[in-house]
């Protein structure tokens, strides 16, 4: 059988350092914007790669992106000191160069690519099963935002401004609207006043920032929960996909955590009646991840994390709906309505999270107290 993966990726996979030849290539992961493949060797360390053509029309600046993500694991392996060597490349991404020294390679046909070390023994998860991978998750994010805590945020690139800012999100829906570029606006008159019912509401972390009560932090900032790798025993390894890793509030790190531990469904779940909450795994990531970040985080900070809950699954709605109205540009997307879908799924989760928010706000206040 002819492997079509294999012919075409092989190519740019031996431009790598690569210990042996590669012998397999296939498509890995569920991620939205990059393509990932897992790549295996016949080297007698069994060795295994991530292979990733990154998204260029997204990430304009490949040279910027590749130099934060190079900072971010120096960074985070310079913290690490007290492990050996391959215990650090349990809990850190490892970066392979090209055979000329860079960290990523383009293609003939103008395709940017990089490699990473494969973590073995790993899980990540689509759906969040127990509190014990809720903790070990926000333990993780907990500890990636400390590592970061003193690396220098003019080292970085803000690779894609206003990732974060709701305002700007809700510009771009506005703009979708007016242009109507796919004809559905005609479609989705509800779900927009939804929106703009709640635009006041969602931006009070914004503003607060934008007063000077929130201190900026370097802040992952797409905390969804199949970006961190857990071990067999669900203790935590690594957190991956340091693509946006940039400035930011660490309630938007928290909130995106949560819009995808908390709900009982998938992110694109079609069914709303299956949109429900699991509460225990948003007390156990609360507690988590606490046990990690109380000690740095400041009042307001602290007092941001709910805001954070609500405003993380409304701003993925809001962005998922401004791709559907643009004509399915940004995301990938497995059917025709799968951006409308996907928006509905998230509103359904800002719907079931209001109806929950004494509970939640309860819990949250005790995590912080303990
Ligand atoms: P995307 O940007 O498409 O989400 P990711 O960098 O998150 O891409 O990688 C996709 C998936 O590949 C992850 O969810 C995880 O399951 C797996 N993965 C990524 N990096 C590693 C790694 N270093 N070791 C093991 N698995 C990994
Ligand atoms: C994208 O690449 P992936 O699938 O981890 C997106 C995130 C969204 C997420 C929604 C660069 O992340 O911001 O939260 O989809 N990444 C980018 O599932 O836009
Ligand atoms: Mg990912």
């Amino acid at each position: 059988m002819i492997d079509t993966h294999f012919n075409k990726i092989n190519p740019p996979a031996n431009q790598f350092k690569l210990n042996g030849h590669v012998v397999s290539i296939v498509p890995f992961g569920s991620g939205h914007i990059n393509d990932t493949f897992k790549v295996q060797t016949d080297s007698d360390e069994k060795n295994a790669y991530l292979l990733q053509k990154i998204n260029h029309q997204i990430f304009q600046d490949v040279d910027g992106l590749m130099n934060n993500i190079k900072e971010v694991c120096k960074h985070i392996k310079s913290k690490l000191s007290h492990l050996n060597a391959e215990e650090v490349e349990k809990h850190s991404m490892t970066l392979i160069e090209t055979k000329n020294g860079e960290s990523f390679c383009k293609d003939e046909e103008g395709n940017y690519w990089r490699v990473f070390k494969l973590i073995e023994n790993t899980k990540s998860y689509d759906i969040v099963e127990t509190p014990a991978q809720a903790f070990s998750g926000g333990k993780a994010f907990g500890q990636f935002q400390k590592q970061l805590s003193d690396l220098p945020a003019e080292k970085l690139t803000e690779i894609l401004p206003n990732f974060h800012n709701i305002d700007f999100r809700l510009g771009n829906l506005k703009e979708a609207i007016a242009k109507n570029e796919a004809n559905r606006v005609g479609q989705v008159e509800d779900l927009l006043s939804y929106i703009s019912n709640r635009e006041s509401k969602m931006r009070t972390i914004l503003e607060m920032g934008n007063r000077g009560e929130l201190p900026v932090r370097i802040t992952h900032n797409d905390t969804k929960f199949n970006n961190v790798l857990l071990d067999e025993d669900d203790k935590v390894q690594c957190v991956i996909d340091l693509d946006t890793v940039m400035p930011g509030y660490i309630a938007y790190d928290f909130g995106d955590a949560i819009r995808t531990i908390i709900n009982s469904a998938a992110e694109d779940e079609a069914d709303l009646d299956n949109i429900k909450l699991n509460i225990p795994l948003f007390q156990a990531y609360a507690e988590g991840y606490l046990s990690e970040a109380k000690d740095f985080l400041t009042e307001n900070e602290l007092e941001t994390l709910l805001h954070g809950v609500y405003l993380l699954p409304y701003m993925q709605a809001v962005r998922f709906l401004t791709d559907y109205l643009n004509g399915d540009t940004y995301y990938k997307v497995h059917y025709s309505d799968h951006n409308l879908v996907r928006t509905k799924s998230q509103l359904k989760l800002v719907d079931e999270l209001e109806k929950h928010h004494e509970e939640l706000k309860l819990i949250l206040h005790d995590s912080i107290s303990v």
